[in-house]
């Protein structure tokens, strides 16, 4: 079984993250770039977060969903649908705090061995080596469950994790699973995820949105660390005007 590490206080809101500020920051999002190839793409100054999974498996819906915004990602019912790397900007007044990557699926029957190998590098490559990979979201269709393809992409972000990388596995779809079936997909990718944060995410009932958002907004605005000289004496204050003489 894959293990990997978050921090203790990784659903603790962070200060201000109310949902309602949250939604607003999200819904700020707009097409940054697309990029076919980990050198295309821009470098990114602030905290950009990656939803990947398995093809179909949610992951521009819920980019769609957490931006309320209806195209903003291409989503379809054709697996396969998103091919690029596409970047959207967060962040009020045009300025940008955050960066959303919605990555092409994996695991997609139909795409030949050579386009499947060719892009399970580019993705390696980008969780392993973007440096502004700050958190990544897995989604996951919970009728499926983590599937192999999944716990190899948990095994290469692993030692990142372990670094404070930010970790989510959003189960999606759960319109179509009973309470009952939801609790027991929870607890089963919970052990699945050895403890990393897991939660339920619907784009039809809004299930889980807020939640999300908050977590996202929490991820790219961290409590800033006390600082190592917080016990050293205040900056002098500026130095009072001479008089005159
Ligand atoms: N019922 C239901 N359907 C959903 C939900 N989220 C996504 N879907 C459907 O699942 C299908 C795939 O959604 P996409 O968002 O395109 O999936 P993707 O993960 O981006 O797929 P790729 O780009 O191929 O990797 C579409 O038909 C969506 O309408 C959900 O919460 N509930
Ligand atoms: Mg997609």
């Amino acid at each position: 079984m894959t293990r990997f590490v978050t921090a203790p206080d990784a659903g603790a809101p962070a200060p201000g993250a109310d949902a309602r500020s949250a939604l607003g920051w999200m819904h700020t999002a707009r097409f940054l770039t697309t990029a076919a190839q980990l050198n295309q793409l821009p470098a990114v100054e602030v905290p950009e977060i990656a939803f990947v999974g398995r093809s179909n498996a949610g992951k521009s819906t819920c980019i769609n969903t957490l931006t309320q915004q209806k195209q903003l990602a291409f989503a379809s019912k054709k697996p396969g649908r998103t091919q690029h790397i596409n970047l959207f900007s967060l962040g009020r007044q045009g300025q940008t705090d955050a960066v959303l990557a919605d990555l092409p699926g994996y695991g997609y029957a139909a795409v030949s061995r050579s386009d499947k190998v060719r892009w399970q590098q580019v993705m390696v490559n980008y969780l392993v080596s973007r440096p502004s990979l700050t958190g990544i979201v897995l989604l996951c269709d919970p009728r499926l469950g983590l599937t192999e393809l999944d716990e190899a992409l948990l095994e290469v972000v692993r030692p990142r994790v372990e670094e404070g990388l930010k970790f989510l596995v959003l189960l999606t779809k759960a319109d179509k699973l009973t309470r009952a079936e939801q609790a027991k997909a929870l607890s089963i990718a919970r052990l699945q995820a050895g403890g990393g944060e897991v939660k339920m995410f619907s784009a039809l009932k809004k299930q889980g949105v807020e939640e999300v958002a908050q977590l996202l907004w929490q991820w790219a605005h961290p409590a800033p660390a006390p600082s190592a000289d917080a016990d050293t004496a205040p900056a002098p204050s500026p130095a009072p005007e001479a008089g005159p003489g």
